[in-house]
């Protein structure tokens, strides 16, 4: 198409618009993202039949609630991650603990417990006994006290309690506050990976684009405490052959923390009556200021209280 009708139609279109009306930044963000389309759906030669697949696939994407998946996906929560690491260095923040993606599976309101937790509401079958511990610290690698450490990871299946209704509500879910001595630790065992709905859109999405919807075995997590920037991050659990190959992402080299294996002489020694995986990783946080990226939003997080 001619370049002069493409602009008539973008300004067509615009037209209706009254200045000093509506919001102004809904229509900067909604207009050049249209006009992009436009663009996009004439350089391509998108056809009517390809314009209502996708107005289908938008459709039922959003009936299986899979936008979460899909931002997950198509790199679009990996991208404000970029961003944002960018804004800090330009802030010149470096920071130790990376952040990186929250993902769809969030639930607040999980159980919180000071210092210590189990994570597993039920007992996993055939599962590997894993500890995880470490040390919630500021800039300066001093401890923090009282600082809340959320944690979540996906059962031996890849599902997550609250979207799976076989597990009890806040399986695998917990709050942990940090001791005198900024120390976290929770019990629980070694998770597996992620797979996207079979069949649903995300997935089906990623097939047609040669790619896969899988995730490596990862933890994560919410830290924050009072004056400290709320850090979203996740770990990934050693070894996973999709470890630097996940479809959302989220690995950075700096969250594969080492894990070790005790055999049940060497857990025994340490207190513990079965041979366990450990792993010990610690969480730098960095204090909050309005001249910095804000390490919350409000994005619509599922919670059962309300
Ligand atoms: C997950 O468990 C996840 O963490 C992300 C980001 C996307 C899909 C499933
Ligand atoms: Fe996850």
């Amino acid at each position: 198409m001619d370049q002069a009708v493409i602009d008539a139609a973008i300004k067509e279109i615009t037209s209706q618009e009254k200045a000093g009306q509506g919001n102004e930044r809904i229509k900067e963000i909604t207009n050049r993202l249209m006009s992009d389309l436009f663009n996009a759906m004439a350089d391509l030669d998108i056809t009517s039949e390809e314009m209502w697949k996708a107005c289908n696939f938008l459709t039922q994407a959003g009936k299986s609630n899979e936008f979460g998946l899909l931002y997950a996906g198509l790199g679009i929560e990996r991208f404000i991650d970029v961003k944002m690491d960018w804004e800090d260095a330009q802030a010149g923040i470096e920071l130790k603990t990376p952040r990186t993606i929250e993902g769809p599976l969030y639930v607040a309101g999980a159980p919180e417990f000071n210092g210590f937790a189990e994570l597993e509401t039920v007992a996993e079958p055939d599962s590997e006994r894993l500890y995880m511990s470490g040390v919630v610290r500021d800039e300066d690698g001093n401890p923090i006290s009282n600082a809340k450490v959320e944690v979540w990871h996906c059962n031996l299946k890849g599902l997550y309690s609250i979207f799976d209704s076989s597990q009890p509500a806040y399986n695998l879910r917990r709050s942990i506050i940090t001791d005198a001595e900024g120390r976290y630790e929770f019990k629980s065992f070694v998770p597996v990976g992620y797979a996207c709905p079979p069949g649903g859109s995300t997935d089906t999405l990623m097939s047609l684009l040669g790619r896969h919807g899988a995730r490596p075995a990862h933890i994560h997590f919410f830290v924050s405490a009072p004056t400290y920037r709320k850090l979203t991050t996740q770990i990934n659990i050693e070894g996973d052959p999709l470890t630097f190959d996940d479809f959302a992402f989220a690995t950075r080299p700096e969250l594969v923390p080492h894990i070790t294996r005790l055999s049940l002489e060497e857990a025994k020694a340490t207190g513990k009556d079965e041979p366990y995986a450990s792993i010990s990783f610690d969480f730098n946080m960095i204090h909050d200021s309005d001249k910095i990226v804000p390490g919350e939003n409000q994005r619509t997080r599922v919670s059962l209280d309300k």
